[in-house]
């Protein structure tokens, strides 16, 4: 009977050995072999087989030969296999559903066209809730381009999306609009500069809980004029593409006829070709079904998508009330793929490829900083890689020696200088103590002199006293 090797002998998962094969081959043909020993995944580190011990006969005192250790040899090999058995990792995908549900998804969408074209209507229509108030003029009185982030929560089936809305009131409103492109511009930039700082502080990533700030799509109103875009239109889509996924959308296409419209559908798309600007088209994957595949080249075929916006209720030929607009000829209806293109920019945008714009948006994201990282390198120091000239080596030397021995000397300068003031300084208050101790002296003979004095003159009338007492006692005699 085969059995599982111990979990410590096992190598990493992409590993295994060439052994392995014959192995587990064995294993899979044993009828006794475990479910878990006939997968092959089972993997062994490729250890060759102990070599048989020959005991040597024992000759007393000669010292034995130590035996070499046996080391495994690991021959690092990829294998691909189908597994028979359950290991758990199929329900990856099912974890990540899981998870992704419990986040919630975030989708920015930028909303860029000149007032008026049916932004908010449309906006409204397609996440059918008043993501715009549509009873605020749709004309600004701003000098310039306006940004105006409206956030909303939606769910549906259990399943959170964070709508934010990024609107441009006043795009193409103002006389001079060569300029308008810019304000979009930075907000792009901005919101990828606060993904990067964040990323720069770990906080994306590794938590996985930050919020993508990031601009996933951009929605592009082109006004229904049935001949070519407008100059402004084709400078800001072409300064805009490189940095978002751009979805170009025809404004009210309601407003023309069948002809006219496939004729203005022809002519944006060359126009958008001639100026080489990239819009975002959905990608199809290996395990794509045939189905699946159809329907992505028939969004990419109707791109530019050709859209009507409405939220009021109006009653179809078959008596049902359906969004739309009502005309004397008809009923155009917003969720019908055969009077508009409404649907399929749904599915662009939210119900069929809203992860593979978050996933262009990361591709784009990398351009983006990648290009920064590419200007913070070029504004480096060069010269700190330069070779020095070796005579302007030797002067700089020579001019630091210099620098260093005129700072030595008015260092000792100043050392100098001080002692000579603190001498100053001891001497005069020396001096002014002898003058006063002098003072005191003179006081002191000056009291003795007059005491001395005084002392002369008493005694000197006390011998005159005594002489004219002596010359009237000899008188008296
Ligand atoms: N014919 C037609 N009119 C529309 C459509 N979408 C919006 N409108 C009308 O166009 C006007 C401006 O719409 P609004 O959504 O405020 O435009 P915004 O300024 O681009 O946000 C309103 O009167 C809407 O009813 C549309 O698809 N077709
Ligand atoms: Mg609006």
């Amino acid at each position: 009977m085969s059995t599982l090797p111990s979990p410590t002998a096992l190598a990493p998962m992409s590993v295994k050995s060439e052994s392995f094969d014959s192995i587990s081959d064995q294993s899979a043909h044993s009828h006794e072999a475990s479910p878990e020993a006939s997968a092959s995944s089972i993997i062994t580190p490729d250890v060759a087989p102990p070599t048989p011990q020959h005991t040597a006969p024992s000759v007393p005192n000669v010292p034995s030969i130590p035996s070499v250790p046996v080391v495994p040899t690991f021959t690092p090999t990829i294998i691909r296999r189908k597994l028979t058995s359950f290991v758990g990792f199929s329900n990856l995908p099912q974890q990540w559903h899981q998870k992704s549900i419990q986040q919630g998804f975030d989708f920015n969408l930028l909303v860029v066209g000149e007032s008026g074209l049916g932004k908010s209507t449309l906006l409204n229509t397609m996440f059918e809730v008043p993501v715009h108030n549509l009873d605020t003029p749709h004309t600004y009185d701003s000098e310039s381009i306006q940004i105006q982030t409206t956030n909303i929560e939606l769910e549906e089936s259990g399943v959170k999306l964070r709508l934010n809305v990024i609107d441009t009131p006043g795009f193409g409103d103002n006389i001079n609009n060569l300029d308008s492109w810019k304000v979009i511009m930075e907000e792009i930039d901005q919101r990828f500069d606060q993904y990067f700082e964040a990323e720069e502080n770990l906080s994306v990533g590794l938590s996985g809980t930050a919020k993508d700030p990031r601009v996933h799509a951009c929605l592009f109103f082109i006004e229904p004029s049935g001949h070519t875009m407008k100059p402004l239109d084709v400078v800001t889509m072409k300064k805009l593409h490189k940095k978002v996924n751009l979805v170009p959308v025809i404004a009210k296409s309601d407003t023309l006829t069948e002809e006219e419209l496939a004729q203005f559908k022809h002519a944006v798309l060359s126009e958008l070709e001639a100026q080489e600007i990239d819009f975002f088209t959905p990608p199809t994957y290996l395990n794509d079904d045939e189905e699946t595949k159809g329907e992505v080249s028939e969004l990419i075929s109707n791109i530019p998508f050709a859209v009507v916006g409405s939220t009021s209720l109006v009653v179809n030929k078959e008596g049902n009330a359906v969004l739309g607009r009502e005309y004397p000829w008809g009923v155009i209806e917003v969720h019908n793929s055969e009077h508009n293109d409404f649907l399929k920019l749904r599915s662009l945008l939210i119900s069929g490829h809203l992860e593979d714009l978050r996933d262009n948006t990361k591709k784009l994201y990398e351009r983006y900083r990648s290009e920064k990282l590419l200007k913070l390198d070029v504004k480096q120091d060069d010269s700190v890689f330069s070779i020095p000239d070796p005579a302007v080596r030797q002067e700089e030397e020579r001019r630091n020696h210099e620098e260093r021995l005129a700072k030595m000397e008015s260092e000792m300068r100043a050392v100098f200088q001080k002692k000579v003031t603190e001498k100053e300084a001891k001497l005069k208050s020396s001096e002014g103590e002898l003058y006063s101790k002098h003072r005191e002296i003179k006081e002191q003979l000056d009291r003795q002199r007059q005491e001395l004095e005084q002392r002369k003159l008493q005694l000197q009338q006390q011998i005159q006293m005594e002489q004219e007492r002596r010359a009237r006692k000899n008188v008296v005699r």
